[in-house]
């Protein structure tokens, strides 16, 4: 290592002054003026992570769903997945090092981490479509080259597109092709060869809106749109050639807002979706003749997706295990739909997709879907040479299963879930069931819920257990919800520090939305009172949206359907 260069070339990328700054649950992430010396540094973290591994290392440039104004960082490991937990403090340590300490800091994390700092280092890089991604993308370059190492930019890449480039170049190729063009080609065909038979039934040319954030997702598709149709027309929206990232748009706006993003023509029935600005999470919603909205989240997602994935297990009839994926914020419908009528083992991680996705490695198909609408379909290698063996030896309907598999393999990236992968997926589901929106919609009836954040002087005075489903300080707390929860019928609160701002969220669900926000706005009440709230006091929230749609009828919780 030559420190002398590092020190040098550090003085051009300067760190302010006390800023602290913590590699959180997706990198880091501020204000992209703040974010400079970050950037260098990951540059330089990205080079000893890759010595240390003998692999590529990934460095994705982007702030997702933040505003356009924000930016953000975080590296991508060997097998494309995310940074290592130990990795993680390295990084917090490297890029709050003052600047004469930085020399010090590289040489404990080296030896910390074993580095063989004879070793070469390749790291890839991508970024989104913010006006400051670019320049801080260079810096990220700078910190690579003054540690001797090589690179390769890709310049602007869906976070997802980074991480499939990643594993294809560490599988040397096995995965795919590390290109655009690559990734393409490789979904696009999984996509034709598994709706040639819903597409010959002559049902073609659907047509699907999307909202693409006013970001990366929308060049991308606008990109990659020619290879699938024309089984499938998508039509962009919020393409990124008027408004602002994420403004009024995007998959976080619709799912948070329960609303439809501005800028897209829905008309009543028809199917649209939306991504977030880095395109690695997607929601699905339309509009009924009544004009009511109805959003369809990740976990109704998993829900389609496993259900139709458990079929074509029955059908191969191999013993293959499957298991879902959720966070405590899955909407208690889908997981008493899951368990009780699709007979599905599901799990509950914490929040963060490296928990989902490890999580679901522990199954031959492990589907996990946050219910903000990150996920993907893991399938171990065993899985996948007994699907490939079957399409190639087994008879008829068997065969036909097991190919049906063998593409859905191909289509999903199992590196991290990819709202354009995940899109081709649920149109290929849909066209091959002949499955509206309403009718996958119908499948079970979401419980009210709502989500509300709570302002405290230091966050971290709560912590849970039980996949953030219980507290275990302060003391009390715990104790307070389950008083609050019990004046309710089925109802469920929990509350979790945020670990990308600075508050505190509370979930709650129960019978109507009005108990809803009730439970909520007093849950908020405890946690301000409890663990040291700061400013106003929280607020009962007003939104009819979701107790509209449920007391119109839609009658009991025993609203779950069986079967498409
Ligand atoms: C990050 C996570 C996302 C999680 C969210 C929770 C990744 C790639 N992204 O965006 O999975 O749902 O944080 O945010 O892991 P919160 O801690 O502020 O609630
Ligand atoms: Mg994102």
């Amino acid at each position: 290592m030559d420190l002398d260069a590092v020190t040098k070339q550090s003085v051009l990328h300067a760190k302010p002054d006390g800023l602290i700054l913590q590699y959180g649950t997706a990198g880091f992430r501020t204000k992209a003026e703040h974010l400079d010396h970050v950037m260098f540094r990951m540059g330089l973290l990205a080079v000893l992570r890759s010595k240390q591994t003998k692999s590529t290392i990934g460095v994705m440039v982007t702030a997702s769903h933040n505003p356009e104004e924000d930016n953000g960082v975080k590296l991508v490991d060997p097998l494309g997945e995310m940074l290592a937990a130990s990795w993680e403090e390295h990084a917090t340590c490297l890029a709050n090092a003052e600047e004469q300490h930085l020399p010090r800091v590289l040489v404990d994390i080296s030896e910390k981490a074993a580095v063989d700092l004879h070793q070469d280092a390749f790291v890839v890089i991508g970024r989104d479509t913010r006006p400051s991604s670019e320049r801080l993308s260079q810096s990220v370059i700078d910190g690579v080259t003054v540690l001797g190492g090589q690179f390769y930019d890709y310049g602007l890449l869906t976070t997802p597109q980074l991480h499939y480039m990643v594993f294809c170049r560490n599988s040397n190729g096995q995965y795919g092709k590390a290109t655009v063009e690559g990734y393409y080609q490789k979904l696009s065909s999984a996509f034709v060869e598994l709706t040639k038979q819903a597409f010959c039934r002559g049902d073609d040319h659907r047509t699907l809106k999307v909202d693409c954030a006013n970001g990366i997702g929308a060049l991308k598709l606008a990109e990659m749109k020619h290879y699938f149709s024309p089984g499938l027309s998508v039509q962009l929206f919020n393409d990124g050639t008027k408004g602002k990232l994420n403004h009024l748009c995007g998959a976080d706006f619709v799912k948070s807002h329960q609303k439809p993003p501005q800028g897209i023509e829905m008309r009543a029935n028809e199917r649209c979706c939306s991504f977030d600005g880095d395109a690695d999470r997607i929601v699905y919603y339309y509009h009924d003749a009544d004009g009511q909205f109805h959003l369809i989240d990740g976990d109704k997602i998993a829900t389609l997706i496993s259900s139709f994935l458990k079929e074509l297990l029955l059908e191969i009839g191999d013993g293959l295990s499957l298991g879902v994926v959720q966070t405590a914020y899955a909407n208690g419908s889908s997981t008493r739909y899951l368990e009780e009528v699709m007979k599905v083992p599901v799990y509950c991680t914490k929040t963060g997709v490296k928990h989902l996705h490890h999580k679901a490695q522990e199954f031959d198909i492990g589907v996990y879907f946050e219910a903000n609408g990150h996920g993907t379909v893991l399938f171990s290698k065993a899985a996948e040479t007994k699907i490939k063996q079957l399409a190639k030896e087994s008879e008829d309907e068997k065969r036909k299963a097991a190919k049906m598999l063998e593409n859905i393999i191909d289509l999903f990236n199992q590196t991290i879930g990819d709202a354009i992968s995940d899109m081709l997926v649920i149109e290929a589901i849909l066209a091959l069931k002949g499955l509206t929106v309403q009718q996958w919609d119908a499948l079970y009836t979401d419980l009210p819920n709502r989500q509300l954040k709570v302002k405290v002087a230091d966050r971290q005075v709560i912590s849970t257990t039980d996949a953030e489903r219980q507290v275990v300080k302060p003391p009390g707390l715990q104790e307070a919800i389950n008083d609050l929860v019990k004046k309710y019928r089925l109802s469920r609160a929990f509350v979790r520090p945020s670990g990308t701002e600075d508050i505190v969220r509370v979930y709650a669900e129960a019978d109507s939305q009005e108990n809803t926000d009730s439970l909520a706005y007093e849950v908020s009440l405890a946690v301000f009172q409890l663990a040291g709230g700061i400013g106003e006091r929280p607020q009962r929230a007003s939104s009819p949206c979701w107790g509209r749609r449920w007391s119109r009828g839609r009658g009991s919780l025993s609203v779950l359907r069986t079967g498409w």
